[in-house]
């Protein structure tokens, strides 16, 4: 095998042998294992499907009864350069073997640095910037709006119908849904974190200006002065894979700009070449004063980052922001293979053919079928929504279109506020036609399901 990506990342679908079901899902093993996760794992775990993992390599996933998956999960869109990239591999060995931790607050090292050098240049926005490393999303986001706080003297946060921030306390006051996220976790403080339209394009009622003009209309209600951040996703995410109206995102940007508030891009799931740009934010060419990045960033590893604007990143006194684990060394080697295989024009290209071999076969089921309200995406960030004519939620179809998949050995999740929507996150780098066979599976169950 060659080193190079991201050929030496992925398999074809003969090559990988997946789907290949040889037991019931989950198979024996699986369930005995599972047994023993109850009598020694919090209840407060959910699991998409509750089979044990003993290897993967590209987009396929084995389990410890030998049944082999299709991966359009990636971890939720965590091995966007496949599930054990050598790159990867090759330098956390290296690092690990090195030293596996020093806390850059106590001692510093050199690849901390050079993923900042990174993302500062990647990144939107045209002028100097500056990186924060943390280990998860959740605190990217949180301190997002402690820097935001620090550098404007303000207190509160705007944030988004159907948006997801995270589950700690603050992200979870952030993110919209209460179920299963937020009930019995109160109470939130519900007069900092002010919540406006998103103007879904199928439910919110609101073109571009409209939803625009509501948002215009609560800030000045509210008092636009006492807002430290505005947070939005590019896609949203666990909302449903919801692509902003041509304009939101950049009359967003405008709205914050004109009152102070510094504008904060989440694309903790849809940055990273995810979408088919290095970030989600590029296809309306919007740049946040900060960006956040997470997931992908470690090809499996925690870490994330807040890039933002020199001035508003260095408002912070030495000391306010940092944690223990931030920019871990093993994880921060991890980022930089991450780079290698992102900047490989390879990579986004596949990209581009996974959006293709997904759009060609799903949109049709539009007009097919009456149940399939709406395919939509970008890149490697694609959903298929199910719901009757009258606009109702189907999350049942949802729930048993995906059990379907998964005993056929394609790993899907379902989104969305209803639950009513199945989405694809398969690794960057998977091979078109072993997602072309797992998406060929998903339109049979579909059919299958709605006959
Ligand atoms: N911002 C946009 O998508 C994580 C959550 C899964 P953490 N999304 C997956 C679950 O049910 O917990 C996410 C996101 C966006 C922030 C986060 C939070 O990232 O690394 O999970 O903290």
């Amino acid at each position: 095998m060659t080193t190079s990506s991201p050929e030496a990342a992925r398999l074809s679908a003969p090559e990988s042998g997946a789907p290949h079901i040889r037991t019931e899902i989950p198979g024996p093993r699986s369930r005995e294992l599972h047994a023993q996760r109850t009598a020694a794992i919090s209840d407060g775990f959910g699991v998409t499907l509750p089979v044990f993992i003993e290897k993967a390599h590209g987009a396929v996933l084995e389990d410890v009864d030998g049944n082999r998956f299709i991966d359009f999960a990636s971890g939720i869109a965590v091995t966007s350069v496949g599930a054990s990239h050598p790159k990867v591999v090759e330098r956390v060995a290296a690092q690990a073997a090195k030293f596996t931790h020093t806390c850059f607050m106590v001692t510093e090292y050199e690849s901390f640095v050079r993923v900042g050098e990174w993302l500062n240049a990647h990144v939107p926005g045209d002028w100097e910037k500056r990186t924060a490393l943390f280990s998860t999303g959740a605190e990217a986001v949180e301190n997002a709006v402690k820097i935001a706080r620090r550098f404007t003297g303000r207190g509160r946060v705007l944030v988004f119908d159907e948006a997801y921030h995270g589950r700690s306390l603050l992200t979870m006051s952030m993110t919209a849904k209460e179920h299963p996220y937020k009930a019995g976790f109160g109470p939130f403080p519900t007069s900092d974190v002010v919540r406006v339209t998103n103007g879904n394009a199928l439910r919110s009622g609101l073109d571009t200006a409209g939803a625009l003009a509501e948002v215009e209309r609560v800030l000045a209600e509210e008092g636009p002065e006492t807002f430290a951040a505005m947070v939005i996703e590019p896609i949203q995410g666990e909302g449903g894979f919801n692509v902003p109206q041509q304009g939101f995102l950049s009359g967003l940007a405008d709205l914050a700009r004109r009152h102070g508030i510094v504008f904060v891009m989440d694309e903790i799931q849809a940055g990273l070449g995810r979408t088919g740009t290095l970030f989600a934010s590029e296809h309306e060419g919007v740049a946040g004063d900060i960006t956040l990045t997470a997931k992908a960033l470690g090809g499996g590893l925690p870490i994330s980052a807040v890039t933002g604007r020199a001035d508003i990143m260095n408002a912070v006194h030495a000391g306010g922001i940092g944690g223990t684990y931030a920019g871990n060394p093993i994880a921060c080697e991890a980022a930089l293979a991450v780079f290698e295989v992102l900047e490989d024009p390879a990579t986004l290209e596949n990209v581009a053919r996974i959006e293709q071999v997904v759009f060609e076969r799903l949109k049709p089921l539009v007009d097919e079928l009456p149940q399939v309200l709406d395919v939509r995406g970008r890149g490697a960030m694609l959903a298929i929504e199910f719901a009757d004519p009258d606009l109702t939620p189907r999350p049942d179809l949802t729930t048993a279109i995906s059990k379907a998949c998964h005993q056929a050995g394609v790993l899907t999740l379902t989104t969305g506020t209803h639950g009513n929507v199945i989405r694809l996150l398969p690794p960057l780098i998977a091979e078109p036609e072993l997602v072309a066979a797992g998406v060929d599976i998903l339109v049979a169950k579909i059919k299958e399901t709605l006959a």
